[in-house]
């Protein structure tokens, strides 16, 4: 393993899919880690010194006070931040580069595409104003097909790309969330055993519990919340 920074990394975090990626990764990594809240029901993802960090004025991110050359960096991006801490610490995101390619693949289809169609399918199947059975139709849809592509991967092998890795961390937040976004686990027995094994690990569980109570301050009935959320474009 790489030299381990002792300084903590600070983690820009709201208990939601895409931070649960990251609290995962800092707990199964074992490294030292203090969480700045960035309660995106508020707007703190707005605020001028969340965008020097994360332009795309979303969480996670991280500032790793002891980055390349020892000096500071700030990552944004959840499939970034995660390969960096794999890079940085040696851990879940293998060096050799024919096993590398095989966890980006894989990272990489989380990121482009089970996050965000799933993330649109809890939108039009949960948060939308109004029911859109074309747009609920399409998004349940796709991300069965998704599921189907997760279980025919997970039909022969325990992990999705060689051992556990970086490539399921960004994956199990989402695929745990599969009864919101109209799917039944029974049809996806492979998903359901691999989804069992990622669970029972204790470092995930930390990383998924990490504040979540905080889940209870935002209230998506809210209409402000509702309009930071759904509808906010700019930095006023
Ligand atoms: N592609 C980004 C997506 C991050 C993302 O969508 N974060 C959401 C919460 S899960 C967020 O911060 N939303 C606040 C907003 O959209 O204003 C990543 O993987 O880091």
């Amino acid at each position: 393993m790489a030299a381990i920074s002792q300084q903590p990394i600070e983690l820009y975090y709201w208990p939601t899919p895409n931070g649960w990626k990251v609290s995962i990764m800092l707990e199964e990594c074992g490294l030292p880690y203090v969480v700045r809240s960035v309660n995106i029901g508020k707007g703190d993802q707005f605020k001028a010194e969340f965008l020097a960090i994360s332009p795309n004025n979303k969480m996670p991110a991280i500032v790793d006070p002891q980055g390349p050359g020892g000096e500071p960096v700030s990552i944004f991006e959840s499939g970034a931040i995660l390969q960096y801490l794999g890079r940085k610490t040696g851990l879940f995101y293998p060096s050799e580069e024919r096993a590398r390619i095989e966890v980006e693949q894989w990272l990489f289809w989380q990121m482009a595409g089970l996050g965000p169609i799933a993330g649109q399918t809890h939108h039009f199947r949960i948060y939308a104003p109004e029911p859109i059975p074309y747009a609920v139709e399409r998004f349940t849809r796709e991300t069965s097909r998704l599921y189907g592509v997760l279980d025919r991967r997970l039909a022969d092998r325990e992990f999705l790309a060689g051992d556990y890795s970086i490539a399921d961390m960004a994956t199990y937040p989402w695929a745990k969330m599969w009864g919101r976004q109209g799917q039944d686990i029974a049809d996806f027995p492979h998903v359901r055993r691999w989804l069992e094994a990622i669970a029972a690990r204790p470092a995930v569980r930390r990383g998924i519990a990490l504040n979540a109570a905080d889940k209870k301050l935002v209230d998506m009935s809210d209409p402000a919340v509702r309009a930071i959320l759904f509808e906010r474009q700019e930095v006023r």
